[in-house]
């Protein structure tokens, strides 16, 4: 077993038994024009996550820990948006408008890809999901399953949104969560700084959250 310093304490993980997940590092939330950007956000300041989870993809990469990557977005006729969620904010800005990036948040447009700094390797798996969490109307659970993986390193954007949703919904299948401070990103500075602490707080009420320097120096 390695171990980590974190909050609210040492977290112990078996890198064989270990997955990283990259959140929805897409142009579509980073980059200005996609979805993130129409919602009214400053696209800005997610961009600080991109150099820390280069870094820490190499390790992981040469660690051989296993490496996911997600995606949120829809199929092209919208038929796996609800109401709910496609009936926000502008209708010309919704999920399916034509926007720089192609149609927002649909499958298969320049926006919803992966920006390529991050780009996943060969034999990575990248989820499609058209929730915030990973793991609902996904094959995740199955595939984590299927490779013996019991600790989930989870980074990516946004904190408060598909990160959360993920990590919580992890923690209720029983996984254990790393959330790696520097390497996901919000919109909003207090949602990043809070989200952080929701995580940990109560005794780490569905996580533990660490840097990635010191996740990647447990690694060697
Ligand atoms: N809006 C926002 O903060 N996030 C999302 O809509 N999706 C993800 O977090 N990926």
């Amino acid at each position: 077993m390695a171990v980590l310093d974190a909050l609210p304490g040492p977290y112990a993980f078996d890198p064989a038994t270990t997955a990283l997940i990259v959140i929805d590092m897409q142009r579509d939330f980073m980059e200005p024009g996609g979805f993130g950007e129409t919602l009214g956000n400053d696209v800005s300041q997610l961009r600080r996550t991109i150099e820390p989870t280069a870094r820490l993809l190499a390790a992981c990469r040469a660690a051989g820990l296993m490496i996911l990557h997600t995606r949120e977005g829809h199929l092209p006729d919208l038929s796996d948006c609800p109401p709910a969620k496609l009936n926000r904010g502008d209708p010309s800005l919704r999920i399916g408008a034509p926007g720089p990036m192609g149609r927002i948040l649909i499958r298969g447009e320049h926006g919803h890809g992966i920006i390529d700094e991050l780009a996943p390797a060969p034999g990575e798996p990248v989820i499609d999901k058209p929730g915030k969490g990973a793991f609902y109307a996904t094959g995740l659970g199955d595939l984590l399953t299927a490779k013996g993986i019991r600790s989930l390193v989870v980074t990516g954007v946004t904190t408060e949104v598909c990160v959360h949703t993920t990590v919580r919904e992890a923690n209720d299948r029983g996984y254990e969560c790393l959330v790696l401070a520097d390497c996901v990103g919000s919109y909003f500075p207090e949602f990043q700084a809070t989200g952080l602490r929701m995580i940990a707080a109560q005794g780490g009420i569905f996580g533990w959250v660490a840097s990635s320097p010191a996740f990647i120096a447990a690694l060697h």
